[in-house]
């Protein structure tokens, strides 16, 4: 016999368990597109205590959709060494230095190897703040989705965390919900966001790595937000530079724990 009951109980029962173990993370990430998720895999790979935060139904950010919705993704060499550890399968192109993977499979793969390393991945949660003492990142603030997607009148929780990463992407929420606060200077040229450039796939993926970086104690920037951030080209669909930006805000971090 199967109890509605008992169904309802294991669902609460587990769910609010991982929240509650979420409250206190080590590293929270924003974000479960291919850089955060990359980053966060590295990180718990090394026994790194690691929440995603991921504000959609499907994580994955622009990853499954490929390029125009087709399901592929373009590779350069620098980046293969990241798909093959997940183990996903990719083809050289006609032309030398360029390889495809398929969008489904290369995101389905470093989800899985995320999880297995030990990830906590919460989605339909929306990082509506930062939490700042002392002039530091000290974690995030919390709301549920549906919630902020139908604008209701209802306060958010708190998630402590030493290290924060913004994998938002183009919008750098994260920044963005930083430097609304008074006298908030980020380490860039102009202290603020220096806006994203027009499609250059050359430069926006060789400045990806040196744009990700420490953008204010204790916050870092990784993927579209690190050149978003620092005034860096967007690239279109070739993806090593997110996963390879992913685990350099990794490395970053794990030299200070
Ligand atoms: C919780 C949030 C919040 C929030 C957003 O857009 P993404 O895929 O980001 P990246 O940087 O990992 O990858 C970028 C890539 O997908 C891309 O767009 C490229 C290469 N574009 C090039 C071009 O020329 O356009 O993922 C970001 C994720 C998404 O899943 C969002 O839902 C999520 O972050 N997110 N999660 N709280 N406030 N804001």
């Amino acid at each position: 016999m199967i109890d509605d009951i008992i169904i309802s109980r294991a669902i609460l029962k587990r769910g609010f368990e991982e929240l509650l173990k979420a409250t206190d993370s080590k590293v929270v990430i924003v974000g479960a597109g291919p850089s955060g998720l990359s980053a966060s895999y590295y990180l718990a790979k090394d026994g790194i205590n690691v929440t995603v935060f991921e504000r959609a139904l499907k994580v994955g950010g622009g990853m499954p959709g490929g390029g125009i919705g087709l399901p592929i993704i373009v590779i350069q060499e620098e980046g293969l060494e990241v798909i093959k550890g997940l183990g996903i399968s990719y083809k050289p192109f006609e032309e030398k230095g360029y390889y495809t993977a398929d969008s489904l499979e290369s995101t389905s793969k470093l989800l899985a190897g995320a999880i297995d390393a030990g990830v906590r991945i919460i989605n339909l949660i929306t990082v509506e703040d930062v939490m700042v003492r002392d002039s530091k990142i000290c974690g995030v603030v919390i709301n549920r989705t549906p919630i902020v997607m139908a604008s209701l009148h209802v306060d958010p929780i708190s998630i402590r965390a030493k290290f924060v990463i913004d994998a938002t992407g183009h919008d750098t929420e994260v920044v963005k919900s930083l430097i609304k606060r008074k006298s908030i200077k980020l380490n860039t040229p102009s202290g603020g966001i220096e806006g994203e450039g027009p499609m250059w796939a050359e430069v926006g993926e060789k400045s990806i790595l040196s744009n990700t970086r420490e953008v204010f104690p204790n916050l870092y920037v990784t993927g579209m937000a690190a050149n978003a951030v620092y005034g860096a080209p967007r690239m279109g669909p070739i993806f090593g530079g997110m996963l390879l930006s992913g685990r350099k805000a990794a490395q970053l971090i794990k030299e200070r724990l």
